[in-house]
């Protein structure tokens, strides 16, 4: 089933009013018209999801985002937010010439304040420049994935982002203790105030975190960062299956700041080892690899050694301590996204399971995929220590939905979410309900409605339409 065509460019007269306007009120510039432009904007990163904008405004302050807030709900033309396009549900791919509103220019990063270890930034900084900036000050954010060059602090508040270190440091939402919020109407929302305590009436900022840029464009953020850790320690390990990654995550645990435990199966390692030309990481193959990471005060390797010689079963192990041994180490697992890519289109999926329910879902998705596509190739990797595996499917048809349903609903009825991390965007609106229930989604509805009559912010996205046909 087809369902994300490409729709012919907007020549709509009120996407016409919409540019003449932006063009008069935005600085000479920060519209982009030119449809050879706007191409990179129209397609998201896997090739999986695109469509057509009317036009590219590029503020780079509040002032000119609510500006063009303001204009989309004057001429009625939707918008929609993107900061380093790196989303993989296809949220912030324009449709159906709607004006890609991107936060790229908002890049600025403030100085620490070094009394309460935070920092505020402007949402189109990426991740990898606000890690620099924390380190510069001795300081740490400790929010981390492979995108990092691209990823922006705002498209990753606005998706709530996750990412390996969410084992013991949580997902964006906890790095996030003040947030300024463009609505619908144009107005600001402003809280950097920072205060670690402050119940005074709704908390509007945690409604905007997580909800992918449908309620209001996010133009900054103040971080919450820690001391830097002085040691830290990359471990690879080879487990037969995942019922081992289990045994081993829980012997993890008692290793005094574990932060991290991603995963990779066999045919990812396979993969990754002969598409990037990397050495197998261990003497022999595993059915299973888990990079596992500590951050401590004090050296632990001690103790990792001690709880990896106490699991019940058979494993292998390889570590460092030296930021280029441990880069290399998570090298296999961090160059996995781009290895993929250079294989086709593929479709990703981001759920998130019990932890027990992880083998039996690992068993059933193997068995109905093969079942019901015996040509596609499987590839299932991710943060086992929270739950959040990344199943990605090669080889089939992308426009093909049947994949998609196959896939979230094995993870709903294991008791698990159908997006852990990467967000609902458009590819998983249809199937909220498989995780979510009716009520939840009124009260989703309402939240929306409230804040955004007229659906000038991503419309379509995360919320199913009432008429669609849903799950
Ligand atoms: C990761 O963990 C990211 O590497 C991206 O969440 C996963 O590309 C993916 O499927
Ligand atoms: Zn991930």
């Amino acid at each position: 089933m087809k369902r994300h065509p490409r729709p012919t460019t907007d020549t709509s007269a009120a996407a016409r009013d919409l540019i003449a306007d932006l063009r008069r009120s935005l600085p000479s510039g920060a519209l982009l018209d030119d449809p050879e432009l706007l191409a990179t904007y129209e397609t998201d990163i896997t090739g999986r999801y695109s469509g057509s904008a009317a036009a590219v405004a590029r503020p780079s302050d509040a002032e000119q985002v609510s500006t063009a807030v303001a204009a989309c709900a004057e001429t009625g033309v939707p918008l929609v937010v993107q900061g380093g396009n790196t989303g993989l549900v296809g949220g912030s791919v324009p449709q159906d010439g709607e004006l890609v509103l991107s936060l790229a220019r908002l890049d600025w990063i403030g100085p620490v304040d070094g009394d309460a270890n935070q920092l505020d930034v402007g949402a189109g900084a990426t991740l990898e420049a606000v890690q620099k900036a924390a380190a510069a000050a001795g300081l740490r954010l400790p929010i981390d994935h492979a995108a990092r060059s691209a990823a922006t602090i705002g498209g990753m508040v606005a998706t709530d982002a996750g990412g390996a270190l969410a084992l013991r440091h949580g997902t964006m939402r906890r790095r996030v203790v003040g947030l300024e919020t463009v609505l619908a109407d144009g107005s600001v929302v402003s809280r950097m105030a920072g205060l670690l305590k402050d119940n005074a009436g709704y908390d509007v900022p945690a409604i905007v975190i997580g909800s992918e840029g449908t309620l209001g464009a996010i133009t900054a953020a103040r971080l919450q960062l820690e001391p830097s850790a002085p040691f830290q320690i990359t471990a690879l390990f080879g487990v037969p299956d995942l019922r081992g990654a289990l045994d081993l995550l829980r012997a993890l645990r008692q290793v005094p700041g574990l932060e991290a435990a991603d995963f990779l199966d066999a045919p990812c390692m396979e993969l990754v080892c002969d598409r990037k030309r990397l050495r197998d990481p261990l003497p022999s193959p595993w059915g299973v690899y888990v990079v596992a990471q500590c951050a401590a005060t004090a050296d632990v390797t001690a103790d990792l050694a001690t709880q990896a010689e106490s699991l019940p079963g058979p494993s292998d192990v390889v570590a460092a301590t030296d930021t280029e041994g441990r880069k290399r180490l998570w090298a296999y697992r961090e160059l996995l996204n781009e290895t993929l890519r250079g294989e086709g289109v593929p479709l990703k999926f981001d759920v998130g399971l019990p932890l027990a329910a992880i083998p039996t879902f690992d068993e059933a998705i193997r068995a109905r995929l093969a079942s019901s596509y015996p040509d596609a190739r499987l590839y299932i990797y991710g943060h086992v220590g929270d739950g959040n595996l990344h199943v990605n499917v090669l080889d089939v048809d992308p426009e093909d939905e049947g994949v998609d349903e196959l896939v979230l609903r094995c993870a709903a009825e294991h008791g698990g979410t159908i997006s852990a991390e990467h967000g609902i965007g458009l590819a998983k609106r249809r199937y909220l309900a498989l995780c979510r229930s009716a009520a939840d989604i009124r009260a989703m509805r309402s939240i929306k409605s409230a804040l955004d009559p007229a659906g000038t912010f991503a419309p379509g996205r995360v919320l199913p339409d009432p008429d669609e046909e849903g799950i």
